[in-house]
Formats: structure tokens, sequence, C-alpha cells
């Protein structure tokens, strides 16, 4: 898994960043002086210190907000607001480098999936929702009036105001500009309060905005944590009109009741604890390799990765010793070696989680097919958030590491024998944020993933997204849906105008 007969190398340290937030259209220290110390989670090195925003910054930021709805930005016409969100994509691309060195080093995640995965997505939610907005039409009706003259009505939509967005650190730039975008292109201005883990690629993305002569205010970031601090502040903030949010279940709750206070909408994605169905009749080569990506991609910190396999019993056995194989032969190493395929948690914090489970698991029961444990890392990484890709059998589907979410690169394997049992026994828990189906069988495939109670279904694939299409979680991981036109609903107020004759 690491390859220790490597030197252990120690990467030369690059100086510790002053990351401040950004307020109509400048870098703003927080007036109290505060920062809270950002570290790398590859080798526990301090890499930046962020300046918390208190009270003062976020009211400054949300007023910023404010009056940018009032200024040129409200007068752009949908076409316009795309050309302007066009380029904010490009100018990301342009920056490429920049943004992939800030998000890995917020992260550890490898070189080779930040560079695939976060920065494109960066730049591709610009462009998707400028071309949405620029070609979506609202409904006409013409009516009778008993004077004979008869009426027109037609729907606008409007932006709802300043929008409040939460974001996590799993995935940073793609997760917060996957919020942004929609919210700009529908002609909102954005208040962004980035996870405390990684704070500087929506920073870094200040410095665009005003490339792409965004006009000030349109687009501003507040650092700090969640209650008493910069999260709670903008939630609560009577002048934001809709928040929106990703990140854990009971956050949504708590941002929920936030919002409840000037009876402000809310767009949840929030946790889950996805399962995958594998059939014995599936492509087993494509179901190992779809299974790999979908529980240990990005350390396992994926919100629609899968924590559950059930795996048809015919080939129960041989799909417990592949996986095993696989997982034991990633390599956890530095974020920018190319031979890296698994990075380390993001903090030691969500080690400490991460591996009381997996000591739960063994007081549980459970057999460890594969891992779980710490790696024994050289050099400076024995001070990063490293913990074994684990599999796990044996444990009944009640317990605490087979129901609740653990957010690491781990998963258990359970053995099924009839479809409608595996239908049961996926739907049994309070999430329902994805799941990912492996058959042969078209039958089947639309029936089970009919079947399935979850925002999204992957049939033969997993993560496979077009940005278009809904994307929500069902039950507790999430409150409504956002992607393509869906976005709109959550980002416009549509108003009726009817026109007397
Ligand atoms: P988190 O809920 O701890 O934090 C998310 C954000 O909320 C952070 O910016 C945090 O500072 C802020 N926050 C915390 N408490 C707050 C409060 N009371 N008021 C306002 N803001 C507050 O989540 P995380 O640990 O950053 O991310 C991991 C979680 O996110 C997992 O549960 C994962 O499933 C979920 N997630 C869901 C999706 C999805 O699309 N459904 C995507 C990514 C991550
Ligand atoms: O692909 C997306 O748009 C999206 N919201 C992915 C969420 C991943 C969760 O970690």
């Amino acid at each position: 898994m690491l390859d220790t007969t490597e030197k252990p190398k120690t990467a030369a340290k690059p100086a510790v960043r002053d990351v401040r937030n950004f307020i109509a259209g400048e870098y703003v220290t927080a007036r109290s002086g505060h920062t809270f110390d950002k570290c790398s989670p590859v080798d526990g090195a301090l890499i930046a210190r962020v300046s918390e925003a208190g009270e003062a910054e976020v009211d400054a930021a949300v007023k910023a907000a404010r009056d940018a709805l009032e200024g040129p930005w409200a007068r752009l016409a949908p076409a316009e607001r795309g050309e302007m969100l066009y380029t904010v994509a490009n100018e990301i691309n342009k920056r490429f480098d920049d943004f992939l060195e800030a998000e890995v080093a917020d992260t550890g995640k490898p070189v080779s999936l930040a560079r695939h995965l976060d920065i494109p997505r960066g730049a591709a939610n610009f462009k998707v929702f400028a071309d949405t907005v620029k070609n979506v039409s609202t409904e006409f009706f013409e009516m009778a009036t008993p004077d004979g003259t008869g009426a027109i009505n037609y729907a606008v939509r409007r932006p709802v105001g300043v929008v409040g967005v939460i974001c996590p650190w799993n995935l940073p730039l793609l997760l917060m500009t996957w919020k942004v975008a929609p919210a700009l292109a529908c002609g909102n201005t954005v208040v962004v309060k980035p996870s405390e883990e990684s704070p500087q690629t929506a920073t870094l993305l200040g410095e665009v905005m005003n490339a792409a002569g965004v006009p000030k205010g349109v687009y501003n970031v507040v650092h700090g944590f969640g209650p008493g601090s910069a999260g709670e502040f903008l939630t609560r903030h009577p002048h934001v009109n809709a928040i929106t949010f990703t990140g854990e279940t009971r956050t949504g709750a708590a941002i929920m009741k936030s919002a409840a206070d000037g009876a402000r909408p809310v767009s949840l994605e929030m946790g889950g604890k996805n399962p995958a169905i594998v059939f014995a009749d599936c492509d087993f080569e494509a179901a190992i390799d779809g299974t790999m990506r979908s529980c240990f991609a990005n350390c396992g910190q994926v919100c629609l990765g899968t924590e559950r396999v059930y795996v048809e019993r015919p080939i129960f056995d041989a799909f417990v010793s592949a996986l095993k194989e696989r997982a034991e032969k990633l390599r956890l190493g530095r974020p920018e070696d190319s031979s890296t395929t698994m990075g380390p948690l993001i903090s030691q914090e969500q080690r400490n989680k991460v591996l009381s489970y997996y000591r739960k698991a063994v007081e549980e029961g459970a057999t460890v097919v594969a891992g779980g444990g710490v790696p024994e890392m050289p050099g400076d990484l024995s001070g990063g958030a490293w913990v074994e890709p684990t599999i796990w059998t044996g444990l009944p589907d009640t317990a605490a590491v087979t129901t609740e979410e653990i957010f690491g690169p781990c998963t258990h394997i359970a053995p099924f024998d009839e479809e409608d049992e595996v239908v049961r026994r996926a739907n049994a828990l309070d999430y329902g944020l994805a799941a990912s189906v492996w058959t042969t069988n078209l039958a089947r495939a639309h029936r089970v993933s009919a079947r399935i109670e979850a925002g999204i279904v992957w049939v033969n694939s997993w993560f496979l997204r077009d940005l278009r299409t809904p994307f929500g979680g069902m039950k507790q991981s999430g409150i409504g849906r956002e992607g393509g036109v869906h976005s709109l609903e959550f980002y416009t107020e549509l108003k009726n105008v009817c026109i007397k004759l």
C-alpha cells in the first residue's frame, strides 16, 4: 500500500499564507485581528493564518452584497451575466495551477484527482448555469375578461436577493461554485462562508471575479467557523434572503432553524450512507472498478460515496477478495507524486472520528478484511491525517458502522439473496442521497432504481454527472433540488404580471 522502501522525503516548506476575507472587491482583515490556523492534512504543518470574520465583517459583506443588487449587476440581461460568467470560467482556467495548488494544499488530495475533478468542475459550473439562464423561458397565458377586452399573463423570474452560501471541505471549489454559479447566473449576489478547513480557493476566486469585471459586492467571502462565528452570523443575518448549504445533516437542521427567523428559504445538500447493490449478473470487473472509486476516491470523503455494499451471495466471496486486493494496492503518499492514489483525511479531528468507527467496527464484531488502522508513514508525513483504506464484513444492518455516516475510506460488504430483500435493506436508513446498482439485466436496473429511495441512482457507474439534471437528497439527505433549470426554483422568485388589454 505504502512503498516504505522509498526514502522519506521532506518537501520544501512554502511560506505560511495570510488568507483574508473578500468584501466589496477588496481583501479585508477582520477588525478584531482574530486569526485561526489552517494546517496541512499531509504533514500537519501550518500552511495559512486565516482572518476570522466577526459580526462586523459579516455585516459589511452582507451590506456590500445588498448594495450590489442595486448596481450595474441588477441591470444586466441574463445573456450579459452569462457572458461574464463565461469569463469567470475562463479566468479560473487561466489560473488553473494556482487553484490546483491551493486546493491540494488545503485538502491533501492527490493532484491527479484535483486536476481532473475539482478545478475543471469549478470552471464548468459557471458555464453550465450561464447557458441555463440564457435558454430558459417562462409561461404566458391569454385570458378572457367580462368586458371582452381580454388580458395577458406572463411570468418573470427575479433574483431572490442576497444568498448566503455555506460550504464543506471535501470538494471545496466544486461544491462552492455549484451554488455560487447558479446564484449569480440568476442575478443574485452572494456571501460565501467556506469551510474553516478549506479557505483558499474561495478566497482566490475573489481575484478571478475582479479580473472578470464582476461588479464589486456581487461575490463576497467571510471566513470562520459555524456556531458563534461567521457561519452563524451569516445564516442569522436578517438581510440574507436565502441560504444554500452543503454539509452534515445536523448542521443543516441548525441552519434551517436560523432561516426560520424571517421565513427565508433553504436549499440543503446533506449527509448520506449510500448503498451499492451488486447483482451476480453484473460485469464483475466494472463493478469492482466502480466500487473502488465510490468507496475510496478522495479518501472516502465524498457525500455520494458508498459505505454499504450489498453483494448477491453467489459472487460475495469473489467480490470481497477482489475489492480487498485492489484496496491493498492503493498508494498513500504525497499529493504531487504521480503514483499516489489516496491522500489523507482533511484533519486530525476527522481522523479521530474515522478511527473511532474503526474501533467500533471491531467492538461490534466485524471481520476486518482490509486495513482497519493507521498506516506507518515516513518522515514528516507521520504528522498527517492518514488512515488505512478499510473493508469490513460480518456486521448486522443495525450496527453503528453500517448505519451512521463515517465519511472516510471504509466500507462494509454484506451478502443478499433476493431483490426485494436488498431493496428493503438499502432503503432502511433515514438517509437518501445516492445509490449504485450493478447489473446487466435491463429490466432489473429499471425496477430496482425506481424503488431505491435516493436523489440519484447510478446504474453501472458512479459520480457520472450531467449538470442539467436534478441533484439533491431524499429523506434526511436534503431539501430541494439544484442543477440546470431546477436551480432556478431556489435562486429566483417567480412573479406573474397580469395586463388587462
Ligand atoms: P459541516 O456540516 O460540519 O460544515 C459545513 C459548513 O457549515 C462549514 O462551513 C461549517 O463551518 C458550517 N457550519 C457548521 N455549523 C454551522 C452553523 N451552526 N451555522 C452555520 N454554519 C455552520 O460539514 P463538513 O464536515 O464540512 O462536510 C462533511 C459533510 O458534508 C458530510 O456529512 C457530507 O455527507 C456532507 N456533504 C454533503 C453533500 C451533498 O451534496 N449532499 C456534499 C458534500 C458534503
Ligand atoms: O457533482 C455535484 O454537483 C455535487 N454536488 C457533488 C457532491 C459531492 C459530495 O461530496
